[in-house]
């Protein structure tokens, strides 16, 4: 017998008792919901240390056979039919730690936040406008318009720091039209943004993002770990300050000095197999990128005394990008003009520009992909695992 708690062995022994209750038992489809009342008796033999003899089995609904997916089997299923019938491979034990350790990720950081006087904000997701590049933008139908899922909150966590909120962070849903087909891309994820106000460069932003990460995995090793959850004991120690390697750096060591080529899948690997070789780091920034590889990135600001490079930062963890971010133009007029640079009309962006026109404080922050972390920590082959349901490029459903 199942629950949440985890098996119970139920014992009948033939003689003592009820005949029904054999009956009954030998012929109930696995995965039925019973309701049993019995006596517990302390038992080696059990892996919970008792057994239950039962005096009384009330079936409350029948399972129907033959099961799509097994829940106890030893054989694993592909992916595709796990994620057919999620409902059932979430009852395994294994699945459900996964989703124990994201809540306690998702607790953790909201505790770490709100300690260091974050506001907790949610922002629309559905919008006129993007922020991070057309390609993987989703067209809605809005009335007699077009509109688009929100790939992030990035405008409007900025535009929260124009309204003088100073310091917020949202935990929500981001839609990008991935058409690609990778393990580390989902169509619909949850980002975990920050943004603040008045500080002094990149460092700090990047100090923040440490140490919360720190806090929040040290949360979730205390909290998952009398639990029982295996995932406990894996999780990494995080110990600020992380490694700082210049993006210049970077392209040294993959050998192609002064490219000015964004980082792909295979040069993050090669990097964080250099960094962990080198330096024993599982966490590291890529900072200082250039702006050539963020000329899209209209909101990042490029750095006043060197504007070919801007202050914005990667985190990766073991080879994989978990989050971006940096200091952010605060300045209307260079923020238009890169706007422009970046192939925008400003006038599409009025009300995002007006934030700024009427006092922005210096600000900057991140964005966090929270099923990538997962994905990563709980060592899954797949980022669709870290998901309950999730979404990709062929599916939607269940
Ligand atoms: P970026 O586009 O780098 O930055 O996204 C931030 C983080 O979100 C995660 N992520 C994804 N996770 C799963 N599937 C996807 N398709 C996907 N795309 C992104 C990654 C990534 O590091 N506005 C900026 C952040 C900022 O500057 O504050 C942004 O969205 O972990």
């Amino acid at each position: 017998m199942r629950d949440v708690s985890g098996t119970t062995q139920v014992t009948l022994k033939k003689g003592t008792a009820d005949p029904a209750l054999f009956a009954l038992l030998a012929e109930l489809p696995r995965e039925s919901v019973v309701e049993v009342e019995g006596t517990p008796r302390r038992s080696e033999k059990s892996h919970r240390g008792v057994e239950l003899f039962p005096t009384s089995i009330r079936v409350l609904t029948r399972a129907e056979v033959p099961l799509p997916l097994g829940v106890v089997d030893k054989v694993g299923a592909d992916l595709d039919t796990r994620f057919n019938h999620r409902v059932l491979d979430l009852r395994k034990p294994g699945v459900r730690a996964v989703f124990e350790l994201r809540s306690a990720l998702l607790d953790g950081f909201r505790r770490a936040f709100l300690e260091r006087g974050f506001l907790e904000v949610e922002t629309p997701k559905l919008l006129r406008q993007g922020a991070e590049g057309g390609a993987t933008l989703f067209r809605v139908d809005y009335f007699d318009r077009p509109a688009y899922l929100a790939q992030s909150p990035q405008l409007y966590k900025q535009m929260l720091i124009g309204a003088g909120f100073e310091r917020v962070f949202e935990i929500g849903p981001a839609f990008r039209a991935e058409p690609s087909d990778t393990v580390r891309h989902l169509t619909e994820f949850t980002s975990l943004d920050a943004e603040m106000s008045y500080i002094d460069g990149a460092d700090e932003i990047r100090s923040t993002l440490e140490s919360v990460v720190a806090e929040t995995l040290r949360y979730a090793r205390d909290r998952l770990g009398p639990r029982g959850n295996p995932l406990a004991d894996t999780l990494p120690v995080a110990t600020p300050p992380f490694p700082r390697i210049p993006f210049a750096t970077c392209e040294e060591w993959l050998g192609r000095p002064g490219a000015e080529q964004d980082l792909g899948t295979e040069d993050e690997k090669i990097l964080g197999t250099r960094v962990m070789q080198e330096l024993d780091a599982p966490f590291y920034f890529i900072t200082d990128f250039p702006t050539a590889v963020k000329a899209q990135t209209f909101y990042a600001a490029r750095r006043d005394d060197n504007p070919k490079l801007t202050g914005y930062f990667d985190l990766d963890f073991r080879g994989v990008e978990m989050a971006s971010g940096g200091p952010r133009e605060h300045r209307v007029a260079a923020l238009r003009q890169n706007l422009e640079s970046a192939g925008f009309d400003p006038a599409n962006f009025e009300g995002y520009l007006e934030a700024f026109r009427f006092g922005m404080p210096p600000h900057g922050g991140w964005g966090f992909g929270v099923d990538r972390f997962v994905w990563a920590l709980a060592g899954l082959s797949n980022i669709r695992e870290a998901r309950l349901f999730p979404r990709d490029r062929y599916r939607l459903e269940p």
